[in-house]
């Protein structure tokens, strides 16, 4: 391979979780322009008609499945009818995920397992259903959404950071147990970027001032900005394409340097 042919998704089948906006959506639009054909799920029939009319808007054919990722029936009968109306799956990103800010004294027990169960569990649950045909192909990527909350912690965040830690893990996991069938398993570790699930904490204060939240990532960010979706595009095309076919069991942190920032002197 040389030149751009190393990034090519060409013919490749990739199925992205939870990808009916922010950076499922993204990580989907740069494979389908590196050539891929894409297959995405959600739970909202909502989410999936308006995320069909965004797909199309952009000249991509993504075939939409209404699947909860948490549910192993739901997913084994996803991959297969995507095996049959679209391909055996090449690329997996298992994106689909949730948060839950609650401080760990007031959260419920099932809403920590909630979380656990949609940003751990089904990561287990999908890369089990599309390993035999990876197996059988001879080659496959997996690639899991983690997070700055899989290195750190932060108050009100304790499901979803034993979630990411765990998922962390289990992508280490992977690589380890299935790196001989040329299956690589890497993380993508986005910073604060800026999509529906962190608009809690960019939202304008009554005096029209920004969040302090906002202000204390702009703080912490070397690059002294949110991150968008967009900047997630090139990595993961990178870590579902033959230029990373040596790389596995690494976790990739989009975040603009915070993880190495220790913070600017106030
Ligand atoms: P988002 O805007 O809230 O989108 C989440 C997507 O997941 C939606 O399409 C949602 O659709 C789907 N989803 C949720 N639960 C599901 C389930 N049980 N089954 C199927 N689909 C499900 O989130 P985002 O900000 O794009 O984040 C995407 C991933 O990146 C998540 O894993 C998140 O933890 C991670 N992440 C986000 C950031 C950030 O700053 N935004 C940073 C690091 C990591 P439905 O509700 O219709 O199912
Ligand atoms: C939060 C945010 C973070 C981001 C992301 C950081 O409440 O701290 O939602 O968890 O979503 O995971 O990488």
């Amino acid at each position: 391979m040389k030149g751009t042919e190393m990034f090519s998704l060409e013919g490749k089948t990739a199925l992205v979780t939870g990808a009916a906006y922010g950076i499922g959506f993204a990580i989907a639009e740069a494979f389908a322009a590196a050539g891929a054909k894409i297959a995405f799920n959600c739970r909202s029939r909502e989410h999936m008609e308006k995320a069909l009319e965004d797909y199309a808007a952009k000249g991509i054919d993504a075939k939409g499945y209404l699947c909860d990722v948490t549910d192993e029936k739901q997913v084994q009968e996803m991959v297969a009818d995507i095996e049959k109306e679209v391909g055996v799956i090449d690329i997996l990103v298992n994106n689909a995920g949730i948060i839950k800010r609650i401080p760990m004294t007031e959260m419920k027990a099932e809403e920590f397992r909630e979380v656990i169960d949609i940003d751990l569990n089904a990561p287990f649950i999908v890369s089990k259903a599309v390993l035999p045909g990876m197996i059988k192909k001879g080659h496959g990527k997996i690639i899991n959404v983690c997070s700055m909350m899989s290195e750190l912690g932060r108050e009100t965040v304790s499901a979803y950071a034993a979630a990411k830690g765990g998922l962390k893990m289990l992508t280490k996991n992977i690589a380890s147990e299935y790196g001989e069938y040329n299956i690589q398993c890497n993380g993508i570790g986005p910073g604060y970027i800026a999509t529906p699930q962190t608009a809690p904490l960019r939202e304008k204060q009554p005096d029209g001032s920004r969040h302090p939240f906002d202000q204390f990532i702009v703080s912490k960010t070397p690059q002294a900005r949110w991150g968008t979706p967009e900047d997630l595009m090139g990595p993961a095309v990178f870590l579902a394409s033959g230029a990373s076919d040596f790389v596995n069991g690494h976790i990739l942190y989009v975040d603009g340097g915070i993880l190495a920032y220790i913070g600017k002197q106030p």
